[in-house]
């Protein structure tokens, strides 16, 4: 706790993937006020025949572990679902697509398939930069399948601040900088090693505000 008169400053720096999966928005169709991702859930893995349910997902943010949706009758393996909906960047520049899936995944913008992950894997992180244009809009497909085992499915945009900047002027007007770093579960767990070194330019962060 900080004591009177002592102003303490906050910059979340390196954003990282749980942050952009919990944050991302989304809307439901062109033109249209309303948050969210059309969904559609298949008892089956191959997206086939009429869904079992149909509704709004607010984001794509679900890890399932060994079970499934939370949809009466709905299978804990062997089932596949797809989002749509559109994005609205707001600001201009290279903006970065995320999705982590397991099993299968695909990611169309603008009807273009832009990440082909559609096969059994474990959790699985892909990666794809576009450049966007502030006061567009843009439609947006994820599909997704699960096999067998856990279930996950994450996905989510944003505009990446590479050099941390607001971070870094935040702290070089402090007369004390506290930075958190290391690792977290999605970049450490069971049946993946993580790496020696500080992920996702951590380290270019803390050389910055030393
Ligand atoms: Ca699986």
């Amino acid at each position: 706790m900080a004591g009177t008169g002592i102003t303490v400053t906050y910059d979340p720096g390196f954003t990282d993937d749980v942050h952009i999966f919990q944050t991302s928005q989304f809307y439901t169709a062109s033109g249209s006020s309303q948050s969210g991702l059309h969904c559609e859930y298949f008892n089956n893995q191959t997206l086939y025949g009429t869904p079992v349910y149909t509704g709004i997902d607010t984001r794509i943010n679900f890890s399932w572990g060994s079970g499934g949706p939370a949809i009466s009758g709905f299978p804990a393996d062997h089932f596949s679902v797809r989002w749509t909906g559109v994005i609205r960047p707001q600001e201009t520049g290279s903006h970065e697509f995320i999705i982590r899936s397991d099993d299968g995944c695909r990611l169309y913008l603008d009807n273009q398939l832009i990440i082909d992950g559609w096969k059994d894997q474990g959790a699985t992180t892909y990666r794809k930069t576009r450049t966007l244009e502030s006061g567009t809009e843009h439609t947006i497909k994820v599909e997704f399948y699960e096999n067998e085992g856990e279930a996950v499915i994450q996905m989510g945009w944003h505009l990446p601040d590479p050099t941390n900047s607001l971070a870094i002027q935040h702290a070089s007007e402090a007369d004390a900088a506290i930075l958190c770093v290391g690792f977290d579960s999605p970049l450490e767990g069971e049946g993946f090693d993580r790496t020696f070194a500080l992920p996702d330019d951590q380290d270019s962060l803390i050389n910055a505000v030393a």
